[in-house]
């Protein structure tokens, strides 16, 4: 599985940095380069062509549309560690980016993160039907905005030291980190053009996948060190996060996390072993230690 994984991360990056040499220098570029190149596991994509090669589409497509989704997780992790989000000094076992440049320089190369996102699906190299780029471009922006990415990030924040109740929780972890992932799962199918339920079904099983994704990190926060997860651990209990642990506590959550590989695993019962190598990631999100 680690082997698979490092490949996908060697490709997306060399995708990535591709595509920066060929645009014009600017002064943000260290930034936005730090922000995708310091580390990072790559496993949105991974998830991406787990699928993707369950409906037989081709590699390179998929690592591209994978570069473009690293981007916008790169800007939200960027953006997550600013003194007014999170405030975290450390990330990848590194200086967070608006420590080693500055807050603004972080928030510009952030938000030029974002766009790079769009301009890669929208890229004349990326050889799919334009209509089907619109839909990608469509299906990614809702998962960033204010019913994804951002909508989850501003509940997170707004559920620190308060008492939340698990269906809150739940909807603020499938936003912040789900949509994302929910994304990854829908693309290979919307540029199958399957149709509305199939993709619906791909997405429900993307929002799974992210939210066991999110309870694994918070089980890190939990009980990782700072040295393996690379970043300060022990923060959510000290924030009072509304996070599952808080709630239902270490062991019930576990229960719960594998009960979620279960159900997901149902899902993909019908693919059988082609879905064999989506399975395995699975298993991996929940072991990781960072
Ligand atoms: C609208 C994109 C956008 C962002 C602004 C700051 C913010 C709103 C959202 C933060 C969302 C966030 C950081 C969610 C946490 C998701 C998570 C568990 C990240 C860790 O991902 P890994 O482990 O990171 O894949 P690596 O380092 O491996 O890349």
């Amino acid at each position: 599985m680690q082997k698979k994984l490092n490949k996908i991360a060697k490709d997306t990056n060399f995708f990535l940095k591709k595509f920066i040499v060929r645009q014009k220098k600017s002064d943000l570029i260290v930034a936005m380069k730090y922000g995708l190149f310091s580390g990072g596991k790559k496993i949105r994509s991974k998830i991406l062509v787990d699928i993707g090669s369950i409906f037989k589409l081709d590699y390179k497509t998929l690592i591209s549309i994978g570069a473009a989704v690293e981007c916008i997780h790169a800007y939200s992790l960027i953006h997550d560690d600013l003194p007014c989000m999170d405030d975290d000094t450390i990330r990848r076992g590194k200086p967070s980016a608006h420590i080693k440049f500055g807050e603004a320089t972080a928030v510009l190369a952030g938000n030029s993160l974002l766009t790079m996102a769009f301009e890669i699906l929208s890229h004349n190299n990326l050889r799919i039907h334009e209509k089907i780029k619109i839909d990608l471009i469509n299906k990614i922006s809702e998962s960033s905005g204010h019913l994804g990415i951002a909508g989850g990030q501003y509940l997170d924040l707004s559920y620190e030291r308060k008492k939340v109740s698990f269906k809150r929780i739940v909807d603020m972890e499938i936003k912040k980190t789900g949509k994302l992932f929910s994304f990854c799962c829908a693309a290979p199918l919307i540029i199958k053009r399957k149709n509305k339920k199939d993709i619906k079904k791909f997405e429900d099983i993307g929002a799974d996948i992210g939210l066991l994704f999110q309870v694994a990190d918070d089980l890190i926060d939990y009980k990782g060190s700072l040295i393996a997860a690379g970043k300060k651990t022990g923060k959510d209990k000290k924030k009072g996060k509304a996070t599952l642990i808080s709630l239902l506590g270490y062991k019930n959550t576990i229960k719960y996390a594998k009960d979620l590989i279960f159900k997901i695993n149902i899902e993909l019962k019908k693919y059988g072993s082609k879905s064999e190598n989506l399975s395995e990631t699975l298993n991996y999100i929940l072991n990781r230690n960072k």
